[in-house]
Protein backbone atom coordinates (compact mmCIF):
# COMPACT_ATOMS: atom_id res chain seq x y z
CA UNK A 1 0.00 0.00 0.00
CA UNK A 2 1.37 3.47 -1.00
CA UNK A 3 2.13 5.80 1.59
CA UNK A 4 -0.35 8.76 0.51
CA UNK A 5 -1.72 10.91 3.09
CA UNK A 6 -5.00 12.56 3.28
CA UNK A 7 -5.26 15.60 0.95
CA UNK A 8 -7.93 18.15 -0.47
CA UNK A 9 -7.56 19.93 -4.13
CA UNK A 10 -9.94 22.46 -5.67
CA UNK A 11 -11.69 21.70 -8.87
CA UNK A 12 -14.25 24.76 -10.19
CA UNK A 13 -17.01 23.22 -11.14
CA UNK A 14 -17.51 25.33 -14.21
CA UNK A 15 -14.15 26.05 -15.63
CA UNK A 16 -13.00 22.33 -14.25
CA UNK A 17 -9.51 24.20 -13.61
CA UNK A 18 -7.76 24.12 -9.59
CA UNK A 19 -8.08 27.37 -9.21
CA UNK A 20 -5.16 27.54 -6.83
CA UNK A 21 -3.08 26.34 -8.88
CA UNK A 22 -1.85 23.45 -6.39
CA UNK A 23 -1.51 21.49 -9.75
CA UNK A 24 -1.03 22.14 -13.04
CA UNK A 25 -3.11 20.55 -16.09
CA UNK A 26 -1.68 18.69 -19.52
CA UNK A 27 -2.55 20.46 -22.91
CA UNK A 28 -3.04 18.46 -26.19
CA UNK A 29 -2.81 20.66 -28.98
CA UNK A 30 -4.23 19.52 -32.89
CA UNK A 31 -0.68 19.06 -33.27
CA UNK A 32 -0.30 16.39 -30.86
CA UNK A 33 -2.75 14.76 -32.70
CA UNK A 34 -3.07 15.25 -36.22
CA UNK A 35 -3.08 11.38 -37.43
CA UNK A 36 -5.58 11.11 -35.49
CA UNK A 37 -8.16 13.15 -37.35
CA UNK A 38 -10.23 12.14 -40.39
CA UNK A 39 -9.08 15.04 -41.85
CA UNK A 40 -5.32 15.06 -41.77
CA UNK A 41 -4.75 17.91 -44.08
CA UNK A 42 -7.75 20.24 -42.11
CA UNK A 43 -5.37 19.64 -39.16
CA UNK A 44 -2.13 20.40 -40.88
CA UNK A 45 -3.52 23.98 -41.58
CA UNK A 46 -5.01 24.93 -38.07
CA UNK A 47 -1.35 24.01 -36.97
CA UNK A 48 0.07 26.22 -39.22
CA UNK A 49 -2.40 28.77 -38.46
CA UNK A 50 -1.47 28.65 -34.65
CA UNK A 51 -2.01 25.42 -33.35
CA UNK A 52 -5.08 25.31 -31.33
CA UNK A 53 -5.59 23.76 -27.87
CA UNK A 54 -7.66 20.85 -28.09
CA UNK A 55 -8.15 20.01 -24.47
CA UNK A 56 -6.29 20.08 -21.38
CA UNK A 57 -6.86 17.43 -17.93
CA UNK A 58 -4.91 16.95 -14.52
CA UNK A 59 -3.02 13.92 -13.46
CA UNK A 60 -1.84 14.16 -9.90
CA UNK A 61 1.37 12.67 -8.60
CA UNK A 62 -0.32 9.77 -7.35
CA UNK A 63 1.75 6.19 -7.48
CA UNK A 64 0.88 4.48 -10.57
CA UNK A 65 1.89 0.39 -9.51
CA UNK A 66 -0.92 0.42 -6.65
CA UNK A 67 -4.03 -1.40 -7.53
CA UNK A 68 -5.32 0.87 -4.20
CA UNK A 69 -4.97 4.32 -5.46
CA UNK A 70 -7.65 5.90 -7.47
CA UNK A 71 -6.61 8.61 -9.92
CA UNK A 72 -8.78 11.37 -10.61
CA UNK A 73 -8.96 15.23 -11.93
CA UNK A 74 -10.73 17.39 -14.43
CA UNK A 75 -10.82 17.12 -18.36
CA UNK A 76 -11.19 20.57 -20.08
CA UNK A 77 -12.17 19.90 -23.90
CA UNK A 78 -12.61 23.37 -25.96
CA UNK A 79 -15.67 23.55 -28.34
CA UNK A 80 -14.43 23.28 -32.05
CA UNK A 81 -13.85 21.21 -35.47
CA UNK A 82 -11.38 19.78 -37.20
CA UNK A 83 -12.58 19.71 -40.89
CA UNK A 84 -16.34 18.10 -40.33
CA UNK A 85 -14.89 16.69 -36.86
CA UNK A 86 -15.56 17.57 -33.93
CA UNK A 87 -12.67 18.52 -30.67
CA UNK A 88 -12.20 15.27 -29.03
CA UNK A 89 -9.64 13.74 -26.67
CA UNK A 90 -6.84 11.06 -28.17
CA UNK A 91 -8.77 8.16 -26.17
CA UNK A 92 -7.32 5.20 -25.01
CA UNK A 93 -7.92 1.55 -23.38
CA UNK A 94 -6.26 0.67 -20.06
CA UNK A 95 -3.38 -1.26 -20.44
CA UNK A 96 -4.82 -3.37 -17.40
CA UNK A 97 -7.85 -3.75 -19.86
CA UNK A 98 -10.72 -4.81 -17.60
CA UNK A 99 -10.59 -1.47 -15.17
CA UNK A 100 -13.12 0.93 -15.58
CA UNK A 101 -13.21 4.57 -15.63
CA UNK A 102 -16.06 7.08 -14.34
CA UNK A 103 -16.99 10.50 -15.70
CA UNK A 104 -19.24 13.10 -13.99
CA UNK A 105 -20.49 16.04 -16.52
CA UNK A 106 -19.59 19.58 -14.73
CA UNK A 107 -20.31 21.76 -18.05
CA UNK A 108 -20.67 22.08 -21.84
CA UNK A 109 -22.19 19.30 -23.64
CA UNK A 110 -20.50 16.28 -25.55
CA UNK A 111 -20.56 12.28 -25.95
CA UNK A 112 -18.14 9.91 -24.94
CA UNK A 113 -17.01 7.41 -28.20
CA UNK A 114 -16.42 3.57 -26.48
CA UNK A 115 -15.05 0.73 -28.20
CA UNK A 116 -14.12 -2.99 -26.94
CA UNK A 117 -11.20 -4.79 -28.68
CA UNK A 118 -13.69 -7.03 -30.23
CA UNK A 119 -15.57 -4.50 -32.51
CA UNK A 120 -18.37 -3.36 -29.96
CA UNK A 121 -18.76 -0.03 -30.40
CA UNK A 122 -21.55 2.65 -27.89
CA UNK A 123 -21.69 6.19 -27.81
CA UNK A 124 -23.13 8.36 -25.03
CA UNK A 125 -24.33 12.15 -24.51
CA UNK A 126 -22.97 13.09 -21.50
CA UNK A 127 -23.85 16.87 -19.37
CA UNK A 128 -23.96 18.59 -16.65
CA UNK A 129 -25.11 16.49 -13.52
CA UNK A 130 -24.60 13.16 -15.69
CA UNK A 131 -22.31 10.24 -14.13
CA UNK A 132 -21.01 7.69 -17.64
CA UNK A 133 -19.49 4.71 -16.60
CA UNK A 134 -16.93 3.55 -18.81
CA UNK A 135 -16.69 -0.58 -17.80
CA UNK A 136 -13.45 -2.15 -18.50
CA UNK A 137 -12.29 -3.29 -21.74
CA UNK A 138 -13.71 -0.44 -23.03
CA UNK A 139 -11.60 2.55 -25.06
CA UNK A 140 -12.66 5.67 -24.28
CA UNK A 141 -12.50 9.45 -26.04
CA UNK A 142 -14.20 12.56 -25.33
CA UNK A 143 -15.51 14.78 -27.80
CA UNK A 144 -17.19 18.04 -27.73
CA UNK A 145 -20.07 18.76 -29.66
CA UNK A 146 -20.93 22.13 -28.04
CA UNK A 147 -20.07 25.20 -28.50
CA UNK A 148 -19.04 25.86 -24.77
CA UNK A 149 -16.21 23.56 -22.89
CA UNK A 150 -16.85 20.61 -22.03
CA UNK A 151 -15.83 19.80 -18.17
CA UNK A 152 -15.97 16.43 -16.94
CA UNK A 153 -14.59 15.25 -13.53
CA UNK A 154 -13.10 11.42 -13.83
CA UNK A 155 -11.61 8.53 -11.65
CA UNK A 156 -9.82 5.37 -12.08
CA UNK A 157 -7.89 2.77 -10.46
CA UNK A 158 -4.31 4.79 -10.31
CA UNK A 159 -2.26 1.46 -11.80
CA UNK A 160 -4.66 0.98 -14.87
CA UNK A 161 -2.51 2.34 -17.26
CA UNK A 162 -2.90 4.39 -20.83
CA UNK A 163 -2.46 2.10 -24.06
CA UNK A 164 -2.72 4.06 -26.93
CA UNK A 165 -1.32 1.37 -29.38
CA UNK A 166 -4.54 0.58 -31.59
CA UNK A 167 -5.72 3.85 -31.77
CA UNK A 168 -2.67 5.81 -32.71
CA UNK A 169 -2.14 3.49 -35.91
CA UNK A 170 -5.99 2.95 -36.90
CA UNK A 171 -8.33 5.03 -34.96
CA UNK A 172 -11.60 4.37 -33.67
CA UNK A 173 -14.22 2.27 -35.81
CA UNK A 174 -16.46 5.60 -35.71
CA UNK A 175 -16.02 8.76 -36.30
CA UNK A 176 -18.22 12.21 -34.89
CA UNK A 177 -18.83 14.98 -37.46
CA UNK A 178 -21.37 17.74 -37.89
CA UNK A 179 -23.82 17.17 -40.34
CA UNK A 180 -26.56 19.33 -40.99
CA UNK A 181 -25.71 22.18 -38.02
CA UNK A 182 -26.01 18.47 -36.05
CA UNK A 183 -23.66 15.76 -34.59
CA UNK A 184 -23.65 12.11 -36.06
CA UNK A 185 -21.58 9.44 -35.97
CA UNK A 186 -20.19 7.38 -39.20
CA UNK A 187 -18.18 4.68 -39.64
CA UNK A 188 -14.45 5.50 -40.06
CA UNK A 189 -13.35 5.51 -43.42
CA UNK A 190 -9.63 4.09 -42.06
CA UNK A 191 -10.95 1.30 -41.00
C1 LIG B 1 -9.23 11.91 -18.90
C2 LIG B 1 -8.80 10.63 -18.29
C3 LIG B 1 -7.33 10.49 -18.34
C4 LIG B 1 -6.80 10.85 -19.69
C5 LIG B 1 -7.27 12.18 -20.15
C6 LIG B 1 -6.78 12.55 -21.54
O1 LIG B 1 -8.83 12.97 -18.13
O2 LIG B 1 -9.38 9.55 -18.99
O3 LIG B 1 -7.02 9.17 -18.09
O4 LIG B 1 -5.41 10.82 -19.69
O5 LIG B 1 -8.67 12.13 -20.15
O6 LIG B 1 -7.19 11.65 -22.50
P1 LIG B 1 -6.15 10.94 -23.45
O7 LIG B 1 -5.21 10.17 -22.55
O8 LIG B 1 -7.00 10.07 -24.29
O9 LIG B 1 -5.44 12.02 -24.17
ZN1 LIG C 1 -9.18 6.09 -19.17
Amino acid sequence: MSDVKPFVLDFDLVSGFCTSGKVKPTQRRVSDMVAQFANETAARAMVEGGDPLLYEFYGLDLPEDDSGVLQFGTTILYPGKVGEEYFMTKGHFHTILDTSEIYYGLSGHGMMLMETPEGQVDWKEIGPGEALYVPGRWAHRSINTGTEPLVMFFVYRGDAGHDYGTIEEKGYRKLVVERDGKPAVIDNPKW
